[in-house]
């Protein structure tokens, strides 16, 4: 690809230099920045739609306010890519995502220019909103705070509750809400609806903004007479489209829908209602994956691309003749399916993810089985726990870290009632890129103290389709299944189901010495290191997979409390509270005397990085691993090493 020179934005360090641009120009700002992204997102893969369709949006937001003493807050923070770029840290992107570079989401720690942390949707709204109450109760009257927030975002509860409460307390919040009628897939809900209607009636959006400008000029547009004017704009609303604009009644002024890549027009209105004090809503519509053609045509896979030829717009998926695992969640979608077919009672709930979870084969066969909530995770369990109280099986994926919003779903509507829902989650353990937003490190800690709970981690495909097989039996209750991103170790996972018998884990391999205890695909970092160090140091270690973290097999952990004196335990979870600690709490109740060493996550957030180079960090690599049980056997006494060189 050839080198690209950029006239502009090479010289914008910051949006005081922005600023310095001549207004006429910024379209050739906004189409240089365009430009960037598309490169450096080909290069190094990341977040790419979503950044696409903000450009002009970035750049009038970044023109028009004073940032960062003004605050703009990113709802998910994966469209924030032109931010970044503009707010000096140009020369950093091609660090984006990787490890020790940029963090591919807004981060204060990054920049003051991030005002919010993000990377889970829908929070825009509600921390915008405690910005700006907060400003306004230090007497920080200027300060302007705005909260940007797609459609997508805005199908999840917290955002409707952002709302409700914004009507009520006194702030100068503005939402800037990004319509492109996409999430990562089309956007489901009647929320959507409802933004097509509303954008039809322009007449009177254009005769509302217009009284405002006259009113506020004339400064008669205050608080008191404010609640009147919108209640009514809303019965003029309601006589000339049969309809509500549910943000007038809230007591929110909408403006808008205004084209989200006049990069001008937006100047414009954003300067206007600056002016206005109180909660305010600006309607934009925009084009996902906007100036790159492939990505304008197929929103969902440029979503996040991967690497890509920018010139042919081909894609790098990986061709191999040679045959390779596939990755856990095609196992879940073909199984899902497979399943779905023979019990009539399977259905599936997903949060807003059906390709990512590839929910997507069973959606293609039973649509009607099929239910994408929208980005509502508390509701997709609550949901599911309504269908399964109706004698429903529903399986309902969710990523292990978005499930950390539907706790009390769990505790109070499926668990508690011991309801038959099987509970997938995705990307549980280290995701890599995405970094601390998104690892799925703290499922097995925080699942273990729920009664009635049984949780499962499978260690490769056969069993994660066993074990789906197992939770549709009548009368499991509540039955959780994690399991990793990615690719697991068995080429041939296509084999006939089997159920497992609850709470039984595996001996993979017989020991003396030490043994060590694995949970889910964590047994494939430590078979090697184990042979390794049996090879090396004529010594004889025992491995078992625990399979079931609830309930526990407690016969092995006898077997095993009875057998050894030292015990390590490995998990891709928190070691606070996780596995190892259950292991720990087990010896302990039971009086074994033992030495436990816990293999996990620090209590710390862990970045992003490629799996590999984290779990290297963590020490959970095999290499970490192997030195562990040589530093373990040798504090034991039970082995000596003179040197020892991992
Ligand atoms: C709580 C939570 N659930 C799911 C996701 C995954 N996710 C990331 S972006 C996205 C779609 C967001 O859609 P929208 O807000 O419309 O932004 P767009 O990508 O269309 O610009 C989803 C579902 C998330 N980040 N957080």
């Amino acid at each position: 690809m050839e080198k690209r020179t950029y006239q502009y934005i090479n010289n914008i360090n910051s949006p005081i230099d922005l600023k310095a641009v001549d207004k006429k120009n910024l379209p050739k700002v906004c189409a240089e920045l365009r430009q960037f992204i598309i490169d450096e997102v080909s290069k190094n893969p990341g977040h790419l739609g979503s950044s696409l369709g903000v450009v002009e949006l970035t750049v009038a937001l970044h023109y028009v306010f004073n940032t960062p003493y003004d605050r703009i807050v990113w709802d998910v923070g994966h469209q924030a890519y032109g931010h970044k770029i503009l707010t000096g840290r140009r020369d950093l992107f091609h660090t984006n995502r990787q490890f020790k570079g940029l963090c591919g989401f807004p981060s204060p720690k990054e920049s003051e220019y991030d005002a919010f942390g993000v990377g889970h949707s829908s929070t825009s709204i509600s921390a915008a909103l405690g910005m700006s109450v907060a400003s306004l109760l230090k007497d920080e009257r200027n300060r302007n705070v705005v909260a940007v927030i797609g459609d997508g975002a805005m199908t999840g509860g917290l955002a409707f509750e952002g709302l409700n409460n914004t009507s009520v307390n006194k702030n100068n919040l503005l939402i800037i809400l990004n319509d492109n009628q996409m999430a990562i897939d089309p956007v489901q809900g009647g929320f959507t609806q409802y933004l097509v209607d509303i954008t039809t009636s322009r007449t009177y959006n254009k005769i509302r903004f217009k009284a405002y400008k006259f009113l506020n000029k004339f400064h008669v547009l205050t608080d008191d007479n404010k609640k009147r004017i919108t209640q009514f704009n809303n019965s003029v609303k309601a006589t000339l489209t049969r309809q509500n604009n549910i943000f007038e009644g809230l007591n929110i002024r909408y403006f808008g829908p205004v084209d989200g890549h006049d990069v001008d027009g937006l100047i414009r209105i954003m300067s206007e209602i600056k002016k206005f004090n109180g909660p305010k809503v600006l309607h934009v519509i925009t084009k996902k994956g906007k100036g790159y053609e492939p990505a304008e045509k197929s929103a969902t896979v440029w979503h996040a691309p991967g690497k890509f030829d920018v010139e042919t717009g081909e894609r790098n998926t990986i061709k191999t003749l040679v045959s390779t695992p596939p990755l856990f969640q095609e196992v879940f979608g073909e199984t899902l399916l497979e399943l779905a077919l023979e019990n009539e009672k399977i259905v599936a709930v997903t949060p807003a993810m059906p390709s990512g979870c590839s929910m997507v084969i069973m959606q293609k066969e039973l649509p009607k089985r099929v239910f994408d909530v929208g980005i509502a995770e508390g509701h997709a369990v609550t949901f599911s726990a309504g269908m399964a109280k109706e004698g429903m099986i529903p399986f309902c994926n969710i990523y292990s870290s978005f499930m950390q919003r539907a706790y009390d779903n769990l505790i109070h509507d499926v668990a508690i009632q011991e309801l038959n829902v099987v509970l997938c989650l995705d990307r549980a353990g280290i995701v890599g890129s995405d970094g601390a937003t998104h690892h799925g490190l703290f499922d097995l800690a925080y699942m273990r103290c729920i009664p009635h709970l049984t949780i499962a981690a499978p260690r490769n495909e056969i069993e994660l389709r066993n074990l789906m097989f197992t939770a549709q039996q009548p009368d499991m209750g509540p039955f959780v299944i994690r399991y990793p991103r990615g690719k697991g170790t068995v080429v041939d996972w296509h084999q006939p189901m089997k159920a497992l018998e609850i709470g039984k884990g595996e001996c993979l391999k017989q020991g003396n010495n030490l043994a060590v205890i694995t949970i889910g695909t964590m047994a494939s970092h430590a078979q090697p290191a184990i042979e390794k160090i049996e090879k090396e140091f004529n010594t004889s270690i025992a491995h078992y997979d625990i399979r079931f973290l609830k309930p526990l097999d407690e016969a092995m952990l006898h077997e095993i409390g009875k057998k050894f004196s030292l015990i390590i335990t490995i998990e891709d979870g928190v070691i606070i509270g996780g596995f190892g600690s259950a292991v720990l709490e087990f010896m302990s109740d039971h009086k074994y005397p033992v030495q436990v060493k816990r293999l996990g996550i620090p209590d710390s957030f862990i970045e992003h990085g490629t799996p590999d180079e984290l779990y290297h960090m963590l020490g959970l690599d095999t290499q970490g691993i192997t030195r562990s049980i040589a530093e373990c056997l040798e504090s034991s006494k039970s082995l000596r090493f003179e040197t020892f060189e991992v």
